[in-house]
């Protein structure tokens, strides 16, 4: 498309009448495509969502990931059990009711799953954990961290996790191989 438009901008000014409209054919097929590879601009920012996935051992699977700014996160409840995903700031403590999301559990394989998707637009550390089976608690250098519930069975960290807004190619390249399906069969618990 560069060299039409290259070959229209030197035309003569007295082409064929026949040759101009052929150039316009050409311009316009030229314009045409501009829009289109702008649009497809989105399509790459947004491909298809990375997802986290829950089961009986109250913890985040793929508890770190990375995605594009408006690349879909998908949370899978793959439990029995209930689970909940809340944002947190780890330097104030306060929750992110803009990032919270609630997932009922299911029966098992072959039932639906309760999902909780969310899209971020600014690259940043997102922080989120289960306040089912986890809970903030002030560390040393005045951050807030979660911890284990007490009671909560399980794997000993704390079920929480974060998601890494960014648009560095390589991070989000480096996201688990779970992270690319939705429904892991072998996952179903609680
Ligand atoms: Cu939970």
């Amino acid at each position: 498309m560069t060299g039409s438009r290259h070959v229209t901008s030197y035309a003569p000014r007295f082409a064929l009448v026949a040759a101009v409209s052929i150039l316009f054919f050409l311009g316009g097929c030229s314009s045409a495509k501009r829009p289109e590879a702008k649009a497809s601009t989105p399509v790459a920012a947004s491909p298809s969502p990375v997802y986290v996935h829950m089961n009986g051992h109250n913890m985040f699977l793929e508890n770190i990931v990375a995605v594009a700014p408006g690349q879909p996160v998908v949370f899978v409840n793959e439990d029995t059990g209930m689970h909940m995903v809340l944002g947190y700031n780890p330097l104030t403590g306060k929750v992110n009711p803009k990032f919270s999301g609630s997932l009922m559990g299911t029966p098992g394989r072959g039932h639906p799953v309760s999902t909780y998707q969310i899209r971020f637009t600014k690259p940043g550390v997102y922080y989120y954990f289960c306040p089912v089976h986890a809970e903030l608690k002030k560390a040393p250098g005045n951050v807030y961290v979660p911890i284990k519930r007490p009671g909560v069975h399980g794997f000993p960290v704390p079920m929480a996790g974060v998601v890494i807004v960014t648009t560095e190619k390589a991070l989000i390249a480096d996201d688990p191989p779970s992270s690319h399906r939705k429904i892991l069969p072998g996952y179903f618990g609680g």
